[in-house]
């Protein structure tokens, strides 16, 4: 306690009528703080006895001592001096004898001390408690913020008020406040009392409360904090680890006057609010009974995405994505898309005939991709809205691939010009796992969007469902808190307060480039759709509803009192809209045809014909000149670097490689590696993303060699190609089969030149992202007219590795494919193949050869359309010594081979074959070695289905003919009710108009789709086999 004493001159509380000098003002300029003198010779958090909050007297007596050594303890004197003259940490203090623990004599000297200044202690102690106040406000000020407009639910789902704050309704009453007070500081928290209000305290650096002062009366300090942690808007941000971001965020929220808007900012708000509020009445009144998710409760919402993207218009930004639900969304695309009116409301003419092919969606989930002038800053600004099902939350993942693509193909490296804003609903923010899954790609280097900004109707109901039901978490927000991400709750009644928050967000999201949520609490005027009646599950909310004036009334009341409009202009703002909305109307009888092609999110100029048709109806030949094949072939088994070591065991599968290459051969890898490196050199960029794709699970694929020297130095050898190749992406992705196949999807919506590829680490994961792929990629084409060229690869076979390492579920993706299994198409038709193709939702392929692979994925690009692409690929082929592509089968002329005729002995005398086989895939290598064994080259044929969907009637035609005593049999490895019979089999008799039975040479049904033991694996293999091969087989069936 000795080193105090001499401080307390400097320490003692100044009077609040005592003028306050800044303390900067009294320090030299260089010396700061303490800390900043510090760092260069010792860091001061060193300092056993230093904390954060101890900081500041340390500081004080610093630059005390460094006027006058004389005036601070001779302790502290050598303690400076030794800190001065460079002593390391823990080393500077030197304990005076005085303070000797074994010292009776000393002990009683100190306390004869301290009685002589019995305020010292108290004085620190206040000063410490200052300061542990103010931290207590920015980080728990939030829960006793008054964010609902209803005044019933604390957003935190929480009525307590923290022990260490008063709260803002404590302050009203002047009683109540005493009590908390009083609470708070006699025998409370921080040992602070009623006396201590009107004493003056230093402010830390931690806080901008004072504004141009350093230092003031605890009454006051408390009214800032208050003001700035307890009012309409509650700030979620101590968790941030990062002192700048914490310290920018308190400067936006503390300092004092900080939240102004100026009279022609008002009235901006004003008339957003106006056209917000009037849009959702307009359409009660001409369509009552019609669903539409209003945004009645939180009107605020239309004035907030204006603010967030008008501050990011003057920010530089000149593209914005967005994704959102149902509610609102109209009067997103109304009044911040600025959708043409009567294109929304002939949505509610029932008798509208749609256009376009397919099936079309509900209004409220179209996108819309619109450019036009940002009339705050005069700037070109373009807005999409990315379509979406009615899965809560799917579309978050797309928006951001969509949105990373953008910023890719415009080279916006750091997320300038293009950025992302999802909106949320309370309820499926907290609820869906994929939000979690979303912000965990935010911050990844091929995956972020360099900050998207999140913004949450938080309507404090879900469907019929209370908050206190639908989560643990105290906000409906606390998910975001993983990523650091501040999170902005704010009471949407007060319109300026939320502008305020977007306008912080946008400016957090341009500075440092990460994502931020802004919470709108709000509240739902209407049931969850205008048809719901909500008072059968919340009566007592809803009849506070009833009585809540609308927001647009209670802010025009505001503004007439303060002056800033007068009661007519406000009328005559709402009357000019209302007329808007009418003519809109009136116009919108005239449309009778609904075209959907309007309600792209992603138009691609110049890859269709003007009226949206493919620019031809053919397909080029896939195939390569030879100098391209070897060209790739030797980039790809070599390391196009100098000086980069690779691991030995790489050098000996880049030199295999290199023996292909010379043999003129292609393995699977190597298929691949060129499919893609001729891409690239006819700039067609290519993105291959999902776990451990660099390597590959197989470690086959090697397309990033690893320096085994130089930590994190690696090497792309694809970008080593060609001079000016389109750039080629590998990435590994996080462990995310939902949000990383919806953000390959949303990357491929934005360019048709790209091939985009998403690989399972095994096939048998897909289901995790199963709402993307039932959601958007096999009927994204038939409800939104948008195209899209995903390729989802997925291993998948019976290897005797257990029931999650085996099937990708041939079975449903084939079930979702929209051919019809029994109907004959017109064979004779021209361009059969491509139109076929053209005509269904998505192509399904298992190839057997690395050729066949390496066709299929140059095919993707080279069509004049573009379709998702489902591709089974192997596991054990990847090796297999059989499973080889000659580059004659690759060469220019060349393509992909639907089917795989028999061309071994069978096919030389085809009236002797006493069965056809059909099959897919890698069985094909067991049937063949099966036969091989058994000398049945001559009496079995087996022929192979490389394009299961769509299904090739035309060459499996041909291929039954040929066979005219040959009894048809379908074989599989997989189980009878899984993999492709149910697809195949209807098919194959339509095929041959029912003439004979397909039979089945399989595994039995199941349920699980593969035994974890090895021993009946095989045993179920050796059993479909020699069903396969035993003439006598079916004979007892037929
Ligand atoms: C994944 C998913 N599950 C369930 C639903 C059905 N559903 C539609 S709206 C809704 C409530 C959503 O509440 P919230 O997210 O708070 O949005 P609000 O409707 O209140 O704006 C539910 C459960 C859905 N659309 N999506």
């Amino acid at each position: 306690m000795f080193h105090l004493r001499t401080c307390a001159a400097k320490l003692r509380p100044v009077t609040a009528s005592q003028t306050v000098k800044t303390f900067s003002q009294n320090k030299p300029a260089a010396i700061r703080t303490f800390q900043q003198i510090r760092c260069y010779s010792a860091p001061v958090a060193a300092e056993p006895f230093l904390s954060g909050t101890s900081s500041n007297y340390v500081e004080e007596m610093y630059c005390a001592w460094l006027e006058n050594p004389k005036s601070v303890h001779k302790s502290w004197d050598i303690f400076f001096r030794n800190t001065n003259a460079g002593a390391p940490p823990g080393t500077a203090y030197q304990s005076p004898l005085t303070l000797s623990r074994s010292s009776l004599a000393s002990v009683a000297h100190a306390h004869s001390l301290m009685e002589a200044q019995p305020n010292v202690d108290k004085l620190v102690e206040d000063h410490l408690a200052v300061q542990s106040l103010i931290r207590a406000y920015q980080i728990r000020g939030h829960h006793v913020a008054q964010l609902d407009p209803l005044g019933i639910l604390d957003a935190d789902l929480d009525s307590s008020v923290p022990a260490d704050i008063i709260s803002s309704t404590d302050k009203l009453d002047l009683a109540v406040f005493k009590e908390r007070l009083r609470m708070l500081t006699v025998g409370g928290f921080y040992g602070l009392d009623e006396s201590d209000l009107d004493k003056v305290f230093h402010l830390p650096t931690t806080t901008f409360i004072g504004g141009q002062e350093s230092a003031l009366p605890l009454r006051e300090i408390i009214r800032r904090l208050e003001m700035a942690y307890c009012q309409h808007i509650g700030v979620e941000f101590m968790f941030i680890n990062d002192l700048e971001q914490c310290q920018w965020i308190r400067q936006k929220f503390e300092t004092p006057g900080i939240m102004q808007f100026t009279n022609e900012e008002k009235r901006t708000l004003l008339a957003r609010l106006v056209r917000s509020t009037r849009f959702e009445e307009f359409l009660q009144r001409k369509w009552s009974s019609e669903k539409r998710f209003g945004l009645e409760g939180c009107e605020v919402l239309i004035p907030a995405l204006k603010t967030i993207i008008d501050k990011s218009s003057e920010n530089g930004v000149d593209y914005v994505i967005m994704g959102m639900p149902h509610r609102g969304r109209l009067n997103v695309l109304a009044n911040v898309i600025r959708k043409e009116l009567e294109q929304i409301f002939c949505q509610f003419d029932s008798k509208l005939e749609a256009a376009d092919e397919g099936s079309g969606d509900m209004k409220y989930h179209l996108g819309m991709y619109h450019r036009r002038i940002n009339r705050v800053t005069d700037r070109n600004i373009t807005l999409s809205l990315v379509a979406n099902p009615s899965h809560l939350e799917a579309a978050d993942p797309v928006v951001m691939g969509k949105t990373k693509a953008e910023q890719f193909y415009c080279g916006d490296t750091e997320g300038k010009k293009v950025m992302s804003i999802l909106l949320h609903g309370d309820a499926a923010f907290a609820g869906q796992g994929i939000v979690y899954e979303t912000f965990h790609l935010s911050d990844l280097p091929s995956y972020t969007t360099h900050g998207t900004v999140h913004v949450v109707v938080n309507n404090q109901i879900g469907f019929t469902t209370d908050p206190r039901m639908a989560r643990s978490s105290p906000y409906p927000t606390d998910v975001a808190r993983v990523v650091n991400a501040p999170i902005f709750h704010v009471n949407s009644d007060d319109p300026e307060a939320v502008m305020y928050v977007c306008k912080v967000a946008a400016e957090w999201r341009n500075t440092f480039h990460k994502d931020v949520v802004v919470d709108l609490v709000c509240y739902r005027r209407n049931g969850h759709n205008e048809m719901d009646e909500p008072m059968f599950t919340q009566p007592l909310m809803y009849k506070q509803i009833r009585k809540q004036k609308p927001v647009l009334q209670k802010y025009a009341e505001l503004l007439v009192s303060q002056g800033v409009v007068n009661q007519p202009e406000y009328e005559e703002e709402i009357s000019k809209y209302d007329k808007i909305c009418e003519e809109a109307f009136t116009r919108s009888k005239d449309e009778k045809i609904l075209h959907i092609k309007h309600w792209l999110d992603s138009p691609w100029p110049g890859f269709f014909t003007l009226d949206g048709q493919p620019r031809s109806m053919s397909c080029p030949s896939t195939g390569l000149e030879e100098d391209v094949l070897t060209h790739i072939g030797n980039v790809a088994s070599s390391v196009p670097v100098e000086d980069f070591t690779i691991h030995g065991g790489l050098s000996r599968i880049l030199k295999t490689r290199k023996e292909l290459v010379t043999n003129r051969t292609v393995d699977w890898a190597l298929a691949e590696y060129m499919a893609f490196g001729s891409l690239l050199k006819e700039g067609i960029h290519v993105r291959l993303s999902g776990q451990d794709v660099e390597r590959g699970t197989f470690s086959h694929r090697h397309h990033v060699l690893h320096d085994q020297n130089v930590d994190k130095r690696t090497c792309i050898p694809m970008n080593h190609l060609w001079p000016n190749q389109a750039p080629y992406t590998v990435c590994n992705s996080s462990l995310s089969e939902y949000g990383v196949l919806g953000f390959e999807l949303g990357f491929a919506m934005a360019s048709p030149n790209a091939l985009v590829l998403w690989e399972a680490q095994f096939g048998d994961f897909n289901n995790m992202a199963q709402c993307i792929i039932d959601q958007f990629i096999c009927p994204g084409q038939a409800k939104w007219v948008r195209q899209n060229g995903i390729v989802l690869l997925l291993p998948h076979g019976m290897e005797g590795m257990g029931p999650e390492h085996s099937s990708a579920r041939p079975e449903r993706f084939l079930q979702m494919c929209n051919d019809d299994p029994d109907v004959l198409p017109d064979l004779q038709e021209e361009n059969f193949d491509i139109n076929q193709l053209y005509d269904c939702n998505w192509i399904v392929v298992n190839c057997s050869t690395p050729g066949n692979f390496f066709h299929v994925l140059r095919r993707q690009i080279l069509l004049p359309f573009r379709k998702p692409l489902i591709i089974f690929t192997p596991k054990s082929l990847l090796r297999h010594p059989e499973a080889r592509t000659n580059f004659d089968e690759m060469l220019p002329g060349t393509h992909f081979q639907r089917v795989i005729p028999e061309d071994g002995p069978a096919a030389q005398d085809p009236d002797k074959v006493k069965r056809l086989l059909f099959c897919t895939g890698k069985v094909y290598y067991d049937l063949t070695r099966e036969r091989k064994s058994r000398g049945m080259d001559e009496q079995v044929a087996i022929t192979r289905i490389e394009q299961l969907s769509p299904f090739p009637f035309d060459l499996l035609l041909k291929e039954a003919q040929k066979y005219p005593n040959a009894e048809l049999a379908w074989c599989q490895e997989e189980h009878k009710n899984q993999g492709y019979y149910d697809y195949v089999k209807p098919r194959l008799r339509t095929t041959i108009d029912r003439a004979k039975p397909v039979w089945y040479a399989g595994r039995d049904p199941a349920a699980a789709p593969a035994t974890g033991n090895k021993k009946t694996h095989l045993t179920e293999l050796q059993r479909f086999l020699d069903t396969a091969f035993d003439l006598d087989a079916f004979k007892k069936f037929s």
